[in-house]
């Protein structure tokens, strides 16, 4: 059963203003496979809410972990060459910057396949990776990363200390907005980290959600969308000082906090500050018409699917993505708009997107059966996919992209 907050997920005031609600749709990450489709997919209410206390942005319902990550959890991080550059630089700037070396530890939580921890190993720096995925955590683990496959918290952060285990860094990259605890999360990285060592999340960032119209990434993983100003207080609560923060453009817009025990507080955290202060982030009035926004967004997008469709067009999608799920749920394009998904990863080849009966095939079908549209679920790395799938565009493909506003976009021809 799904428990339904009246309080805020960060710091407990019950001053929380709804901002907009999907009613109720499937959990984004569950791909059902013939059977399941067959038999009917379970639905989940998701509505959004803005704490006025502490500013943040969260979703009211939670669907329980082992639900949301059990066994067949598809996501592999792995597959976005993009996400692997990203993540390598992160790696080398924080070898360099914390001079680590084989006597550190650096800890992941949510470290998945081993994507970034395989950027310390290959330069002998212990780590451990820490993920309740069964399928991703295998793989690191096989892979020679020695992960946990368990939930992070207060109580296993308290564990590892009584072994002795202290980390230099701790690294959590889209995950701290993924625990229904999210106080037990924090502190048990506080607890983790030894005196002198820093805490180092990325999380795609609020600003970019609301002003990009990013209403796709909204679903039952992501309980919480952050901004400088709710983190800010949300570390503190623990004693972790927010002592940096960076923007990335991954996701869609991401921030990179760094957090410290002892450290200074940097002038990009008080720039941002000051911004989100001016820009009204701190205010529900800033959310108010986020609503309406994504209404026009839907329906532009249905209209010109409908507009093609019409015309004898046929229509497949890039990237059995989350925000995936959602966008084709809430918009309510479904198998007699969209022939198929075609996505590279082996794990979710052959299921279907939730909710939509639409089948996931190899991206090579793209080429072969050559739809006349391809619509971009996977938006946030759509330059690596276009790049990738060149040959759709030269044989005359075209793609649509939905975010931040529904757009056919015509690639040149690539020789
Ligand atoms: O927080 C989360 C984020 C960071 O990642 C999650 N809860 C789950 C996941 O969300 P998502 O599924 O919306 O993320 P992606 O990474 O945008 O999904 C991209 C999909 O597209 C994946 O299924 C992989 C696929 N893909 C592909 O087939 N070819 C991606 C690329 C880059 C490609 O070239």
């Amino acid at each position: 059963m799904d428990e339904v907050r009246k309080t805020c997920r960060s710091c407990g005031s019950t001053a929380m203003q709804p901002v907009l609600s999907f009613g109720e749709v499937p959990l984004a990450d569950a791909l059902p496979d013939r059977a399941s489709v067959a038999a009917g997919e379970a639905r989940h209410a998701l509505s959004v809410v803005f704490c006025e206390s502490c500013y943040l942005f969260q979703i009211r319902e939670t669907v329980p972990p082992e639900t949301l990550y059990g066994r067949d959890y598809p996501y592999y991080s792995s597959v976005s060459d993009y996400l692997l550059q990203h993540s390598r630089a992160n790696a080398l700037s924080l070898i360099e910057s914390r001079g680590l070396g084989e006597q550190s530890l650096v800890v992941e939580l949510a470290s998945n396949d081993g994507y970034l921890l395989k950027n310390f190993t290959e330069r002998r720096i212990p780590v451990l990776g820490i993920d309740p995925a069964a399928g991703p955590a295998k793989v690191a683990d096989d892979a020679g990363i020695p992960t946990l496959c368990e939930y992070f918290g207060i109580d296993l952060a308290r564990r590892l200390r009584s072994e002795g285990v202290a980390a230099d860094v701790i690294i959590g990259n889209n995950v701290m907005g993924h625990v229904a605890d999210l106080n037990g999360f924090v502190a048990g990285m506080a607890h983790l980290l030894r005196d002198d060592g820093v805490v180092v999340i990325e999380s795609p960032y609020v600003r970019d959600l609301i002003d990009g119209c990013e209403f796709d990434t909204i679903y039952h993983e992501h309980h919480c969308y952050f901004s400088v100003s709710s983190v800010r207080s949300l570390f503190a609560r623990h004693g972790l000082t927010l002592s940096d923060v960076q923007h990335y453009p991954i996701h869609g817009g991401s921030l990179r906090y760094f957090g410290t025990k002892t450290g200074a507080v940097s002038d990009n955290v008080r720039r941002y500050l000051e911004e989100e202060e001016a820009a009204g982030l701190t205010r529900f009035d800033y959310y108010r018409d986020f609503a309406d926004r994504v209404e026009g967004v839907k329906a532009r997008l249905m209209t010109l699917l409908r507009d093609l469709k019409g015309t004898g067009k046929t229509i497949a999608a890039y990237g059995a993505a989350a925000k995936g799920a959602t966008l084709l749920n809430v918009t309510g394009a479904d198998d007699r708009l969209i022939d198929f998904v075609v996505d590279r990863s082996k794990h979710k080849q052959g299921l279907f997107m939730p909710g939509v009966r639409i089948p996931i095939r190899e991206p090579e079908e793209l080429v072969s059966q050559m739809p006349d549209y391809a619509l971009i679920l996977a938006w946030n790395f759509k330059d690596e996919i276009m790049r990738q799938q060149a040959e759709y565009a030269r044989r005359g493909g075209k793609w649509i992209v939905p975010i931040p506003e529904p757009a056919i976009i015509t690639t040149p021809a690539v020789s």
